[in-house]
C-alpha cells in the first residue's frame, strides 16, 4: 500500500507544471476566462494566511473553468513600489531595488509551493522600467487631456512618512500605514482629475457584479447630490457670498451665513474687532480632522465675521460666521444656515442665540420638533406660501435664473486623486517645469524616466527625495532647449495598479502600453478577487478604464466584471492575526509541518463561506488532512485489487450523480465549504458501500471524486489520476457531467425496528406502499423472534425508511 506523502507528490507535480509551462495562457483561444486576484505587496514577511486564502479561491475558479474547455488567464504581478521597502531602506542601507528582488524571490517561491496555477510568463512588476515607463506614459496622456493638473492646496501631511496622503489614506485623521496623527499643510502638488468622471462612474455601477456594500461605498464616496449654487450679496462691500444647497426651497429661512474656515474670503470680511477671534479660531480649526469636524452631536463652534449679506429672497441683512461644521473642499465652502430645517444649522443658532425661522409647515399632528428636515407646504415665503416645498424646485430656479441670484449646482463628495509624493520608492511623474514652458512631458520617445539610484533615502521634510539629486534635476526643456528642471515628485503607488490588470494581457509589448486587440481579447477581467480597497483601488482602476475607453485604447469602460470580495482569515480567538500578538499562521510552515498545500488549501476554503471571516482551527485542518487521506486510501485500495468483479449498483450511481451535481454547482456559486462537504460526504457513502467490495463499475465513481477534488487539492488528484492509468493531464480533462436518471433508484433500504432496537433492514421496490412494507416487515423471520408472543401493538411507518413495531 502507497501511503499518502503530500512532501513527496508536491514536488513532483510542482516541477511537472513549471516544466511544460502547464499554465501559460494562448491568446488566441475563443472561450477565454480572465481571472486574477489584487496583487499583493511583497512584503518581507512573504506570504500570510490571507493571501494563501485568496489563491487557494482564485485558483480553485481557475481550475474549474480549465476543466470545463475554458482557456484561463491566471497571471501574477508584484504592486512593489511604496513605503516599507523604503522605510526598510532608511535603516539598513538595503537598496529598495535589491530588498524588492530578495522578496519577489521569496513570494515566488511560497505561490509556486501553494500548487497555484498562475501563468508566470506573464508576471509584472510594477518598479521594473520596462512597467513604470508605460505608468509614466499614461500620466502623459493624462495630462495632454486636462486630466492631470498640479495645484496649491492645504494638504493632509503624515509627519512621520513625511509624505503628503490622499484623502483615501487618512483614516479618522491618522496616517493608514503608521497610524500617526495627520495635519494640512499647504504645497503644490499633482491631481488626477477624477471628479470629471464623477457622473461616468456612478452610471455604470448598478450593472456591475459587484457585491453591493461595495457599490454603495463607492456611491457615498463619490456622493453626488443635487442643489442649486446661490449668491449672497455682502453689505457694503462689492463681493458676493456663494453657496451650496440642496434646499433652495428654504431660502426664505437663511438666517445666517456660514463659512469654512479655508474660506479665502474671510479676510476680507473681518475688521479690527473681530479679526484676531476669527485667525486664532481658523488656526485652531485647521488642525482638527475633517472627520472631527463633522462629528455629529460634537458641541458647535464659531466666530462672528463682523460683516453681512443680504438674503436675496427675503431681503433680510444677516450676519455671516466661521465655523469648522462647514468644510473647505465641498461645494463653495460656504453654507446659507437653515437653524429650522437643518439639523446642524439649528444646534449653531441655539448656541448662538441666532433667529430661527420655519418656513416649510410640519405636517398636521406631527411630533416633529425643530428642526424639521421634511418636505411640507411653504410659510413665511412670499409669494411661494402655501406651495409644496417639493413641487416649486423649477419654479424657484427659473425665479433665480431670472434674477441673476443663483442657479442649479451638482456637487460631489469625491475630490481629486492626490497622486504626488515626496518619496523616493515610487514612478518618477515625468513632467520637466521649464520658465517659459511651464509643465512639460517628458517625450515618449524619451521614457522611461529612471528613478536616479542616491545613496540616502531618507524624506527630508523639505520637497523631495529626488530634489537633492542635482545632474539628475537639471535637464533641458523638451520644448525650447533651455535649461530646465524634473518633477522631483514619484506617483503614488495606486497609479501602478490602475492599469497592471491590462498589462497582464499583453505584458511584454515594448511598443505600446498594450495592444488593443489584446486587451479587448482578454479584459473586462470575469473575476477579479481581493478583500481589501473598496474605494481607493477599485475606483482608481475604473476611473482609468474609463480614460482609456475615452482614448480609444480599449473598448469596454469596465476594468471588471465580476468582483469577489473575501473575508478574512483571524487567528483561532477570533482576533486579527498580527505580528505583535504572535498569532500569524505562517502558510508554508503549516506546508512543512507534513500536512502539504493541498491540505491547506482545502481547509482554508472549507471553513466557512468565502465573503464571512473566518478564524483559524488546529484541529480544524487536521480532520481536513484525514479527509484527504480517506480519499487517497480508497482509492489506493482500488487500485489494489487485480481482477475486479462486474457489478452494477444504482445506490453507487445514484450518489455519484447527486454529487458531481451539488459539487458542480456549488462551485459555480463559489460556494465551496459545501462543495467540500458534498465531497467528505461522497467518501463516507462509498465507504460505506465498499463493504459490498469493489466491482469494476467503482472506477468512474472515483475518477469523478479526483477530478471534483482536484480544484481544492491538486497535487493529490493528478498523482490518483496518474496512478488510476490516465496519464498527467487532468487539467485538461472534462469535468464529470452528471446524469439526472440515475439520481434516483428503483429499490430502497428501509430500517425496521422492534421497540426502538435496530432488528432488520430490507431491500424494497422504491413503489412500494405502506401496506406491502409492513407486510414484509413482518414477515421478516429476526423481526419475528422479537415480536414474541405478546403480539403488535403498534405500527409506526416513516416513508421510504423505517418501519417501528411496537410490541
Ligand atoms: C441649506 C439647507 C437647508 C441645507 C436645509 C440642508 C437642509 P449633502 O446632501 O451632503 O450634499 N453644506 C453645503 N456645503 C457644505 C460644506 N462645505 N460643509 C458642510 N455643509 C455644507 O449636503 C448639502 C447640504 O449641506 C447643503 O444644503 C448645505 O446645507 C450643507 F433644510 O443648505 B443645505
Amino acid at each position: 500500500m502507497k501511503r499518502y506523502n503530500p512532501t513527496e507528490i508536491e514536488k513532483k507535480w510542482q516541477d511537472i507544471w513549471e516544466s511544460d509551462n502547464r499554465y501559460q495562457a494562448k491568446n488566441s483561444a475563443n472561450d477565454k476566462f480572465y481571472i486574477s486576484c489584487m496583487f499583493p505587496y511583497p512584503s518581507g514577511a512573504g506570504m500570510h494566511a490571507g493571501h494563501a486564502f485568496e489563491h487557494a479561491i482564485v485558483d480553485a475558479v481557475a481550475r474549474f473553468w480549465r476543466a470545463h474547455g475554458k482557456e484561463v488567464l491566471n497571471p501574477m504581478g508584484w504592486d512593489s513600489f511604496g513605503l516599507p521597502a523604503e522605510n526598510y531602506a532608511i535603516k539598513t542601507g538595503t537598496a529598495p531595488s535589491v530588498s524588492t528582488k530578495q522578496n519577489i524571490a521569496n513570494f515566488t517561491r511560497q505561490l509556486k509551493r501553494m500548487g497555484a496555477s498562475i501563468d508566470w510568463s506573464r508576471e509584472i512588476n510594477t518598479s521594473d522600467p520596462e512597467y513604470y515607463r508605460w505608468t509614466q506614459w499614461i500620466f502623459t496622456k493624462l495630462f495632454e487631456k486636462g486630466l492631470a493638473y498640479q495645484k496649491t492646496a492645504n494638504q493632509w501631511w503624515c509627519p512621520v512618512d513625511k509624505t503628503v496622503l490622499a484623502n483615501e489614506q487618512v483614516e479618522n485623521g491618522r496616517c493608514w500605514r503608521c497610524d500617526s496623527e495627520v495635519f494640512k499643510k499647504p504645497m503644490k502638488q499633482w491631481f488626477f482629475k477624477i471628479t470629471d468622471y464623477a457622473d461616468s462612474l456612478l452610471a455604470e455601477l448598478p450593472d456591475l457584479n459587484w457585491p453591493e456594500k461595495i457599490k454603495t461605498a463607492q456611491e457615498n464616496w463619490i456622493g453626488r447630490s443635487e442643489g442649486a449654487e446661490i449668491d449672497f450679496e455682502v453689505v457694503g462691500m462689492n463681493d458676493k457670498i456663494k453657496v451650496f444647497s440642496t434646499r433652495p426651497d428654504t431660502i426664505f429661512g437663511a438666517t445666517f451665513i456660514v463659512l469654512a474656515p479655508e474660506n479665502e474670503i474671510i479676510s476680507s470680511l473681518t475688521n479690527d474687532k473681530t479679526r484676531e477671534t476669527v485667525d486664532s479660531y481658523i488656526a485652531e480649526s485647521l488642525k482638527k480632522s475633517e472627520v472631527e469636524r463633522m462629528s455629529e452631536g460634537r458641541d458647535k463652534t464659531g466666530v462672528f465675521t463682523g460683516s453681512y449679506v443680504i438674503n436675496p429672497a427675503s431681503g433680510e441683512k444677516i450676519p455671516i460666521w466661521v465655523a469648522d461644521y462647514v468644510l473647505g473642499g465641498y461645494g463653495t465652502g460656504a453654507v446659507m444656515a437653515v437653524p429650522a430645517h437643518d439639523e446642524r444649522d439649528f444646534e449653531f443658532a441655539e448656541k448662538f442665540d441666532l433667529p430661527i425661522v420655519e418656513v416649510v409647515e410640519r405636517p398636521e399632528n406631527s411630533k416633529e420638533s425643530l428642526p424639521y428636515s421634511g418636505e411640507g407646504v411653504l410659510v413665511n415665503s412670499g409669494s411661494f406660501n402655501g406651495k409644496k416645498s417639493s413641487d416649486i424646485r423649477e419654479d424657484l430656479m427659473r425665479w433665480m435664473e431670472e434674477g441673476g441670484i443663483g442657479k442649479p449646482k451638482t456637487t460631489y463628495k469625491m475630490r481629486d486623486w492626490l497622486v504626488s509624493r515626496q518619496r523616493y520608492w515610487g514612478a518618477p511623474i515625468p513632467i520637466i517645469h521649464c520658465e517659459d514652458h511651464g509643465a512639460v512631458v517628458v517625450p515618449e520617445n524619451q521614457l522611461p524616466v529612471l528613478l536616479p539610484e542616491v545613496e540616502n533615502y531618507a524624506p527630508t521634510g523639505e520637497g523631495s527625495v529626488l530634489s537633492t539629486q542635482e545632474s539628475w534635476v537639471n535637464v533641458e526643456c523638451p520644448t525650447c532647449g533651455k535649461p530646465a528642471k524634473r518633477e522631483t515628485d514619484t506617483m503614488d503607488g495606486y497609479a501602478c495598479s490602475s492599469w497592471y490588470l491590462l498589462r497582464y494581457t499583453d505584458p511584454h509589448n515594448n511598443q505600446k502600453a498594450w495592444d488593443s486587440d489584446i486587451v479587448n481579447h482578454w479584459a473586462p477581467l470575469d473575476m477579479y478577487v481581493g478583500g481589501d480597497h473598496a474605494v481607493a483601488h477599485l475606483l482608481y482602476v475604473r476611473f482609468w478604464t474609463h480614460v482609456f475607453n475615452d482614448m480609444g485604447l480599449v473598448d469596454f469602460k469596465e476594468p471588471v466584471s465580476r468582483l469577489v470580495y473575501h473575508g478574512y482569515i483571524n487567528a483561532e480567538d477570533g482576533t486579527k492575526m498580527s505580528k505583535s500578538k504572535g498569532n500569524v499562521v505562517d502558510p508554508l510552515e503549516v506546508i512543512d509541518q507534513g500536512y502539504g498545500a493541498d491540505t491547506l488549501r482545502t481547509f482554508e476554503l472549507f471553513l466557512g463561506p468565502i465573503d464571512e471571516n473566518s478564524n483559524w482551527s488546529s484541529t480544524g485542518i487536521g480532520g481536513v488532512y484525514r479527509f484527504l487521506n480517506r480519499v487517497w486510501t480508497l482509492v489506493d485500495e482500488f487500485l489494489q485489487i487485480e481482477d475486479l468483479p462486474t457489478g452494477d449498483s444504482e445506490e453507487l450511481a445514484k450518489i455519484q450523480n447527486i454529487t458531481i451535481k451539488k459539487v458542480t454547482n456549488d462551485i459555480r456559486r463559489l460556494s465551496f465549504n459545501t462543495a467540500i462537504a458534498a465531497l467528505m460526504e461522497y467518501t463516507n457513502q462509498l465507504y460505506k458501500l465498499k463493504t459490498n467490495g469493489f466491482t469494476s463499475q467503482w472506477r468512474q465513481p472515483l475518477e469523478d471524486l479526483i477530478q471534483m477534488i482536484a480544484p481544492f487539492a491538486p497535487h493529490m488528484a493528478a498523482e490518483m489520476w496518474q496512478s488510476m492509468g490516465n496519464g498527467d493531464n487532468l487539467d485538461k480533462t472534462p469535468w464529470p457531467k452528471w446524469d439526472e436518471s440515475k439520481m434516483q433508484t428503483s429499490t430502497m433500504t428501509v430500517i425496521v425496528q422492534v421497540n426502538g432496537k435496530l432488528r432488520a433492514k430490507l431491500q424494497v421496490a422504491a413503489e412500494a406502499s405502506k401496506e406491502e412494507i409492513e407486510a414484509m416487515a413482518l414477515a421478516d423471520e429476526h423481526v419475528k423472534s422479537f415480536i414474541g408472543d405478546g403480539g403488535v401493538k403498534k405500527i409506526i411507518y416513516v416513508p421510504g425508511k423505517l418501519v417501528n413495531i411496537v410490541a
